[in-house]
């Protein structure tokens, strides 16, 4: 059974539609999408701990944690679930999203469902930069966009 899920982002200026795709409760999440309206560059993207954006992006918590580890990088083993690393966006401000992720899941413990993902203005450092807010958020700056996660059609 594929589980399948959708984010739609708002921001300010920055837009754009993630979908997520499970082919079974023990195989990696496939997350794909394109997020409109960034600067050119490197932008943080995460998958945050709360379905809340009663207060805009920040009600959404801080990164989605539930092993209690530090902020890094995807393929790191000491990192936040919702670490999602960097997506990139070109000239035009366009990022093309193509992850595929073990740490995150559509169902259980691990689920992302009724969680958020969010865009930030600024790189994730993924916990190397030395800043205070490296082991944390990986320093990636304001949140520019957000989307709750939510079941779609399978
Ligand atoms: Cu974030
Ligand atoms: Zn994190």
């Amino acid at each position: 059974m594929v589980l399948k899920a959708v984010a739609v982002l708002k921001g300010e200026t920055v837009t754009g539609t993630i979908h997520l795709e499970q082919a079974d409760p023990s195989s990696e999440v496939v997350v794909t999408g394109e997020i409109q309206g960034l600067s050119k560059g490197l932008h943080g993207f995460h998958i945050h701990e709360l379905g809340d954006t009663t207060n805009g992006c920040i009600s959404a918590g801080p990164h989605f944690n539930p092993h209690g580890k530090e902020h890094g990088a995807p393929e790191d083993s000491n990192r936040h679930a919702g670490d999602l690393g960097n997506i990139t966006a070109g000239d035009n401000g366009v990022a093309k999203i193509n992850i595929k992720d073990k740490a995150i899941s559509l169902t259980g413990d691990l689920s992302v469902i009724g969680r958020t993902v969010v865009v930030h203005a600024d790189r994730d450092d993924l916990g190397k930069g030395g800043h205070e807010l490296s082991k944390t958020t990986g320093n990636a700056g304001a949140r520019s966009a957000c989307g709750v996660i939510g079941i779609t059609k399978a």
